[in-house]
């Protein structure tokens, strides 16, 4: 029994790793896998480091079975993965799903099912069949919606019953383009457009779901690294609460009945005119989401003459916080800030499905000394422990990034590396792709055995 002032997490606390298909999967091309987005896009010269593909990635699609053994005996009892939409249909159009294709996916699940681990599906993380984005530009075209609804009602059919957690996608409030919405252009128009059409579907996915699997439990997961005023300036506050916004943006729509009133405002200095049909307001308010899933890695700094990126975040650094090698700030305490920030936002239990530290590991006699992984994990769930049981945040979970090594989605690295667990292979795709525990896994065993 769980008690809200109990010293640890509570008994039926989630703990496990997350991944996504084309940094974990490989075999791109094998049993009628199509190709996506994201298998033209590494190909494009420049971007990614040195040419770097997911081809092969971590060779998850033939090791599964090693892996799902290694999260077991950490006493994972949750596994987020997601599931590669060219792997069930190859270029969105089929009527049918690709038998090869879902079969590997359920062979997955049953392994974890075999060890009493939940999966966490996410329905689709930046993918998209790069046939539906040639030739309807992805996510701009309402026609995407249909090929994704066909893609969930086959997912539903197929693993009801075996699964109770979806995420209908991935960091919704940073992704923009080619390489995650299958769209040619990244103008405000043709962005909001297209997310226009990512909030109904995933409204009517979400309809779909309670309808075809009653107590399932449907979200979507955002990027909620943190943000805060450089100073308590003004103008620096205006800065914050408005570049917070556009974070906040797509979460607020998709789970507080519509298009927050701040949208209008939005819209009319991008000059963004949505395209709507009759009843698309209507879903929205109807369908909102069940819980609010996040990654958090960081946190960053804003004033009134930042300069945001181009997916509309500031990436100021914090004069007091310490930074990885990839010059992302460490920030424990920011995880419990946010947490609360959520939670007092939605009112929904949240959940974290990504964190961790990405870092240069040194292999040596067989395993990896990361006592700088385990000390910012500690670090983390000390913070998350307190959200919960000072703060009261319903927080049902926690899934790290990468558990097991997998290839970085910024730079398209095997260096950078996340895991509990070595994977033998280097940037240039050398290595035996052998799996080797770290330090950091007995720790992590020991804190789940022990909550
Ligand atoms: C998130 C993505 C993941 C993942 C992670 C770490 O933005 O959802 O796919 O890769 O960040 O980033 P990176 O791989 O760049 O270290």
């Amino acid at each position: 029994m769980y008690f809200k002032d109990s010293k640890g997490f509570p008994s039926d606390f989630l703990w496990g790793s997350a991944s996504a298909a084309y940094q974990v999967e490989g075999a791109w091309d094998s049993d009628g896998k199509g190709v996506s987005n994201w298998d033209k896009f590494v190909r494009i010269p420049g971007k990614t480091f040195k040419g770097t593909t997911g081809d092969k990635a971590v060779d998850h699609y033939n090791r599964y079975k090693e892996d799902v053994a290694l999260m077991a005996e950490m006493g994972f009892n949750v596994y987020r993965f997601s599931i590669c939409w060219t792997r069930i249909f190859p270029t969105g159009e089929e009527a049918e799903g690709n038998e090869l294709g879902l079969k590997f996916y359920e062979n997955v699940i049953d392994e974890l099912l075999k060890y009493h681990i939940e999966p966490l599906i996410t329905i689709c993380h930046d993918e998209i069949p790069a046939y539906l984005a040639d030739h309807y530009d992805g996510w701009s075209s309402r026609h995407t919606i249909n090929c994704y609804l066909k893609l969930c009602k086959t997912l539903f059919e197929r693993f009801k019953g075996k699964v109770k957690y979806w995420l209908t996608f991935n960091e919704l409030n940073v992704v923009k383009g080619y390489a995650q919405m299958g769209t040619h252009k990244i103008d405000s128009q043709t962005h909001y457009q297209a997310m226009h059409h990512v909030f109904v579907a995933s409204s009517l996915a979400t309809k779909m779901a309670h309808e075809m699997m009653p107590g399932c439990m449907v979200g979507t997961m955002y990027a909620m690294s943190g943000l805060y005023p450089l100073t308590c300036k003004p103008e620096d506050m205006m800065a914050h609460m408005n570049t917070r916004r556009l974070s906040y943006f797509y979460a607020d729509t998709m789970v507080t009945g519509g298009y927050p009133y701040y949208a209008q405002a939005l819209f009319e200095k991008e000059g963004v005119v949505l395209v709507k049909e009759p009843g698309d307001d209507d879903l929205l308010k109807e369908y909102p989401l069940d819980f609010i899933t996040f990654s958090y890695y960081r946190t960053t700094t804003v004033n009134a003459n930042t300069k945001l990126n181009i997916i509309g975040l500031a990436m100021d650094l914090n004069p007091y916080l310490e930074a990885t090698p990839w010059g992302w700030p460490i920030d424990p305490v920011g995880l419990r800030y946010v947490m609360n920030e959520l939670y007092d936002r939605y009112k929904k239990p949240i959940m974290i499905v990504e964190n961790g530290m990405g870092e240069i590991d040194h292999f040596e006699d067989d395993t990896v000394i990361d006592d700088y992984r385990i000390r910012y994990l500690k670090d983390h769930f000390k913070n998350m422990k307190d959200a919960i049981n000072i703060d009261h945040v319903d927080c049902i979970g926690y899934t790290m990034w990468g558990a097991i090594d997998l290839v970085s989605l910024s730079t398209g690295e095997m260096k950078k590396r996340y895991g509990f667990v070595y994977v033998d292979k280097n940037d240039d795709g050398s290595g035996t792709y052998n799996r080797y525990k770290k330090k950091s896994f007995d720790w992590m065993k020991e804190v789940i055995a022990t909550n």
